[in-house]
């Protein structure tokens, strides 16, 4: 039975399945990718799925940005902590999906559209770099409907920590508003992920419109970098004053400070609090590189372990540490996994 303090943390953006594959220079001109992005697919990019079934022996692979940082929290917390929303279709690749959120002990509520099938990300593994190709599909007509259902809305009340992939910013801004709003009027806990560089680029207006509702921000340095071109910050580089200038952006609940987590990749992790000069930097943990299996995921994972011990109630010093505890894990795996039988922080 589920009790009131059960999944405490509700999660939302695109469930994808990954098909996940070793390329080559030659696989990423063909289809006009970069070494390391994540963009969406379009039309000439529509053959990249096949290809990469039929010619470079691609895996299928559980993925969507804010669905593996779900798994990653539920693979830390204690059982039925973490719901996750979002839009698949009636396939197999949501059968697939289903199957791999189970393992984790992750509950989904998926919007099920009869029209589209699930979404697919296409994955071009280079050297220790990942290029992201994703066909939104079904994934894209998540709905404030769906949200406010009668089946839903109960899981949005209970829940007391809310995690928004910014992938999400290119599909349903209402449903994003909606929780933002939630969180602030009941003092509940609102996190956002920048999730790639295209989203603060792009979709400037969403995001600066329930940037008010964010008490953590979680980004990686092109991200920040990225938000510092759209917005002409003064500095465009320094992603110290990149990341004091978001938190010390208007903030609707002020009872506390804005939090940013910058992950820098191999260099120090940089944390950012609203109304503190202040920026504090945490050393990640080294891997040798012939560990990684392959970085798909790595900052998905490191937002997992950094929720997850912000649900446990850790300070932020632990948090940061479980979600580069975590994040280690995952590249030792193929794709945006965790290892099993489980290991504990
Ligand atoms: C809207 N877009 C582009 C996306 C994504 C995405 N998840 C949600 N929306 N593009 C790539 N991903 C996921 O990112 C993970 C790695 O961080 C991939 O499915 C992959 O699992």
């Amino acid at each position: 039975m589920a009790s009131s303090s059960d999944f405490t943390l509700l999660c939302l953006e695109n469930p994808l399945l990954d098909i996940q594959a070793v390329g080559t220079q030659e696989l990423l001109d063909k289809y006009d990718l970069k070494a390391n992005d994540a963009i969406l697919a379009e039309d000439k990019h529509k053959g990249l799925y096949e290809d990469l079934l039929n010619n470079y022996d691609a895996k299928l692979i559980a993925g969507g940005a804010a669905q593996n940082t779900a798994r990653g929290a539920s693979y830390i917390l204690k059982p039925n902590s973490v719901v996750y929303l979002g839009g698949v279709g009636d396939d197999k690749y949501a059968a697939i999906l289903k199957d791999a959120v189970k393992q984790a002990g992750l509950r989904v509520e998926y919007r099920v559209d009869p029209n589209e099938p699930t979404g697919r990300c296409g994955v071009v593994i280079t050297g220790h770099n990942r290029s992201l190709c994703t066909d939104l599909a079904a994934a894209n007509h998540y709905d404030l409907d769906h949200l406010k259902s009668p089946e839903i809305w109960p899981l949005v009340k209970n829940a007391q920590f809310y995690y928004v992939g910014g992938y999400h910013y290119t599909v349903c801004v209402p449903a994003i508003m909606t929780l933002g709003q939630e969180a602030a009027d009941n003092n509940k806990i609102f996190i956002v992920n920048l999730s790639a560089p295209f989203i603060p680029q792009f979709f400037k207006d969403p995001v600066d419109q329930s940037a008010k509702f964010w008490d953590y921000v979680i980004c990686n340095e092109s991200e920040a970098a990225a938000y510092a071109e759209s917005h002409e910050l003064e500095s465009k580089t320094d992603i110290k004053a990149i990341a004091k200038s978001i938190a010390n952006l208007p903030k609707a609940n002020t009872s506390r400070p804005r939090i940013v987590v910058v992950t820098q990749g191999t260099e120090p992790t940089l944390v950012a609090i609203q109304g503190s000069d202040e920026v504090k930097e945490y050393p990640v943990h080294a891997i040798a590189s012939e560990d990684i299996n392959d970085t798909n995921g790595a900052g998905d994972a490191f937002a997992g372990g950094f929720v997850a011990g912000l649900v446990e109630g850790k300070s932020l010093e632990t948090a940061v540490d479980m979600g580069q505890w975590l994040a280690r894990l995952s590249i030792q795996e193929l794709g945006p996994s965790y290892p099993f039988p489980k290991k504990t922080y």
